[in-house]
């Protein structure tokens, strides 16, 4: 009845070092026509404030994905027999001004909604999130809940003067345009200096939960997130995962490390909990080649793409199982 679905090279015919480096060695597609997920590369750091690099972010995780296997190991999950997804490429944004950069990626991101595909992005910078999110609002019809990994909280309002559009604003705005109800926003792993003891004052006044990594540490990652699927309830929901949030000895490869951070252990475990959210969308973001050291970063993202979907692809099924008995 349908198209057998696109499968990664097969590693024992063509060694994982050869051949052309896409997501997951999984077909290249030109649209995501057809597609239940879409791994898609968004290559910009327009809104990076201090160091920058996270541009090059898709093209190493890219290559550093090409050690995952096809399956699970934990949950059994092979996202691969469930659901068809494929690399389809990477947006085409240009780097000079930021405000087209912002549309461009927008216009990307609704094009796949448009098709039916739930993005799964690689940034880039974690400003890359608002533009997808404006998308997938747009598509939803209805307001996002959303599930925010990272040192940072990202909530802040202006940089540099009047500038509104940073890597440490995009939730601000996504809340003030209506994109997130706040009262569905959880974001874990929260640490590191801050410009003032009231920096975060804003978000929690919308009714943004922040867990901050001593609250992690002393609750644990089930509690964490059971508390977290709380949150987001049965609406329609974002994951996004900011690599800083990993500790910097295990992704020094990122421009605003915080120590004290998650293993990559947590994160795993924290990304297969997500079963049983209505994820619309997701990303990996924050991941900068050039300070990184051997591709530790870029495997770290690579692998937390992966668990993200298995987690989407889940979820897929569930819904057309259900759907199917209904
Ligand atoms: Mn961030």
């Amino acid at each position: 009845m349908n198209e057998p679905r696109p499968q990664p090279v097969d590693a024992a015919l063509v060694p994982r070092f050869a051949g052309h480096a896409t997501f997951m060695r999984l077909p290249a597609v030109d649209s995501a026509a057809g597609l239940d997920i879409a791994l898609v590369g968004i290559p910009w750091d327009g809104g990076t404030t201090n160091r920058a690099g996270a541009r090059h972010g898709p093209r190493e995780v890219r290559n550093q994905s090409s050690l995952m296997r096809r399956a699970n190991h934990h949950t059994g999950i092979a996202p691969y027999d469930l659901v068809s997804v494929a690399d389809a490429g990477d947006l085409t944004v240009q780097p000079i001004d930021l405000m087209t950069g912002l549309a461009q990626i927008e216009d990307g991101i609704a094009a796949i909604c448009a098709q039916g595909a739930l993005p799964l992005c690689v940034g880039g910078d974690h400003l890359t999130t608002l533009p997808v999110l404006r998308a997938i609002r747009k598509a939803q019809g209805a307001p996002l809940g959303l599930i925010h990994f990272d040192a940072h909280s990202d909530t802040n309002d202006r940089y540099f003067g009047d500038n509104r559009y940073t890597h440490g604003t995009p939730f601000r705005r996504a809340i003030e345009e209506g994109i997130l109800d706040p009262m569905r926003i959880v974001q874990i792993g929260i640490r590191g200096s801050v410009y003032d003891v009231d920096e975060h004052g804003w978000a929690k006044a919308q009714g943004v939960r922040i867990v901050y990594i001593e609250e992690f540490v002393e609750r644990g990652p089930a509690a964490v997130m059971a508390e977290a699927r709380a949150v987001v309830g049965d609406g329609p929901a974002y994951v996004t995962f900011d690599i800083d949030s990993l500790d910097p000895s295990m992704a020094p490869g990122t421009g605003t490390p915080e120590i004290g951070g998650f293993t990559t252990r947590e994160a795993q475990a924290m990304v297969r909990m997500l079963s049983g959210v209505n994820i619309v969308g997701a990303d990996v973001v924050e991941v900068s080649p050039p300070f990184d050291v051997g591709g530790m970063t870029a495997l770290a993202g690579a692998t937390i793409l992966f668990e993200l979907l298995c987690v989407m692809a889940d979820g897929l099924a569930r819904k057309r199982q259900e759907g199917q008995q209904a």
